[in-house]
């Protein structure tokens, strides 16, 4: 009995050894691996004012990015009236109509994005008085449109994004 507690023992020592000496030879390719590049930001907020569907706005008309870059877009809506909830969609230039009309078929449970090519980026609803966080890559270099899905909204919400 006592020869097996130490055979049994001596086996556990060797194993600790053996991993101990195999985990320093996987870990030497690790740190060969070259660290990911640091993303570059564009950062922007962009507030929702008004509180009637013929006042409602964005306060930004135009937004322009650096072709490379990844976008922050705050949306901080200002509104008051509950009927007043906001998004933000980045979509292919003179696809708006088009993705507004899709964008009513997908609803709210999408948050009225659409599955669709032409969208680039969309973010959540935001409520009156929430934010809401849009992050995403740049696309090519190009113009684009962005504008606010919500039914309704597509005509009064909406701007040019232009990545330079
Ligand atoms: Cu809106």
């Amino acid at each position: 009995m006592k020869t097996l507690i130490i055979n049994t023992l001596a086996l556990c020592i060797t194993l600790f050894i053996s991993c101990g000496t195999s985990e320093t030879k996987v870990t030497e390719p690790v740190t060969k691996v070259k660290p990911m590049t640091e993303k570059v930001w564009e950062e922007f907020t962009i507030e929702a004012l008004g509180n009637t569907m013929m006042d409602m706005k964005y306060s930004l008309k135009n937004i322009s990015v650096k072709a490379g870059s990844w976008v922050r877009i705050n949306l901080v809506n200002k509104g008051l009236d509950p009927a007043m909830i906001h998004n933000i969609l980045i979509v292919n230039y003179n696809k708006r109509s088009e993705v507004a009309t899709a964008a009513i078929e997908a609803g709210p449970n999408l948050d009225y994005i659409p599955k669709s090519k032409d969208v680039i980026a969309g973010s959540k609803q935001a409520n009156p008085g929430e934010t809401v966080t849009l992050e995403f890559k740049a696309p090519a270099k190009g113009n684009y449109e962005f504008f606010c899905s919500y039914p309704g909204h597509s005509s009064k919400m909406r701007g040019y994004f232009f990545v330079k």
